[in-house]
């Protein structure tokens, strides 16, 4: 957005619900009220409600449900995660666009998208990310941690989005190790971590996350697996009929939960986020069946260590532990 425009939505921010004058509006942006004229159709656009009235000035009455900085700021508590802000309408996907950041980019970054047209999930899988939907981001980290404990931003990331949920929508979310978010039986987000390295060195990991927010409905082969907080919330709380989900505050929370976790992190709390994941955990004490290049093994899921490795016992009573990989668990996900 440029910059004249960004001032001029602060100002009806700041004013919301009441007339700010042409003239006033003029003297902050020292340009004319053409110009204005023209920004506030730019704002218009974009889903804003503005009102005018001759000798009276611009009102705005109501925001868009958009993902811009300015709507997610108010309730970002965060001191680096999020501050730096790239916003796509569409784009291909937020991890891509991410991972071509130039190395200055400061930690923290967050790439945000309404839609994606060829979102990611691990192995190649494609994320399904319809227009407005949903929260489609990125956040783009350099941690001072070896390659090997890159995929631990990805247990950080689960509990932090688990986290939000249940701050900002009320509805109790369970995590599918290592990356799935579920509720009632069905994946409302899923979590993709990629690595920028050398051998021995991090340069950047970015954390992908996929929350579907307010899907109706999913395309057909995902129907029975993937599940949005819309239709959750329509499910436990049928009184609570105030229409969509609001997904700038559930964005920020992720944001901000991520950021008090991932300070943890770095000091070496992170077997305290693996015991507040076992918590939430839907996989330990199940059956799974841990997939493996040409075939797998059926196991009882036992613990996740202080790795974030999944600790399963096989039947022939032996222990094994998963460090990345393919997991399906019995009754979630349609695994019988
Ligand atoms: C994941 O992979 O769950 C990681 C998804 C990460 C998506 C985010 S969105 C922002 C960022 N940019 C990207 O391009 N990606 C990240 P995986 O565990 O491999 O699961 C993929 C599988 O989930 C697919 O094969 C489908 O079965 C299912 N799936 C696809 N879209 C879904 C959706 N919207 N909701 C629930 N399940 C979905």
């Amino acid at each position: 957005m440029a910059q004249e425009t960004n001032l001029l939505l602060k100002m009806l921010k700041e004013n919301k619900g009441a007339y700010v004058s042409g003239q006033q509006i003029c003297d902050r942006m020292g340009v004319s009220r053409t110009a204005v004229w023209k920004h506030v159709n730019v704002l218009r656009e974009m889903g804003y409600v503005i009102e005018s009235a001759t000798k009276k000035g611009y009102m705005l009455i109501k925001e868009p449900d958009i993902l811009i900085y300015d709507e997610v700021e108010p309730y970002l508590k965060t001191k680096y995660i999020g501050r730096n802000y790239f916003y796509f309408n569409t784009v291909g996907s937020t991890n891509t666009q991410a991972k071509a950041l130039p190395e200055n980019t400061p930690e923290g970054a967050v790439v945000v998208a309404e839609e994606q047209t060829a979102g990611r999930g691990r192995t190649g899988r494609a994320w399904v990310s319809p227009k407005g939907q949903g929260i489609w981001m990125s956040l783009y980290l350099k941690p001072d941690i070896t390659p090997q404990e890159a995929p631990r931003l990805t247990h950080v990331a689960a509990l932090a989005v688990a986290r939000a949920i249940k701050s900002a929508v009320g509805i109790s979310a369970g995590i599918k190790w290592p990356n799935d978010i579920i509720i009632d039986g069905k994946k409302v987000c899923g979590i993709l971590t990629e690595l920028s390295a050398e051998i021995d060195a991090v340069n950047s990991v970015v954390v992908g996350i996929g929350i579907n927010v307010n899907n109706e409905r999913f395309p057909e082969g995902l129907k029975d697996v993937a599940t949005s907080l819309l239709i959750e919330r329509k499910k436990t709380m049928p009184n609570q009929n105030d229409g969509v989900v609001d997904r700038k505050a559930l964005l920020a929370e992720v944001l901000n939960n991520f950021e008090k976790l991932y300070e943890g992190f770095l000091k070496g709390d992170f077997p305290d986020i693996i015991k507040d994941c076992k918590k939430l955990s839907v996989t330990i004490g199940r059956p799974v069946r841990v997939m493996e290049k040409g075939g797998g093994f059926d196991a009882l899921a036992v613990d996740i260590d202080d790795r974030g490795a999944l600790i399963v016992k096989k039947q022939d009573g032996s222990t094994e532990a998963v460090i990345a990989g393919e997991v399906s668990v019995r009754g979630v996900l349609g695994y019988v």
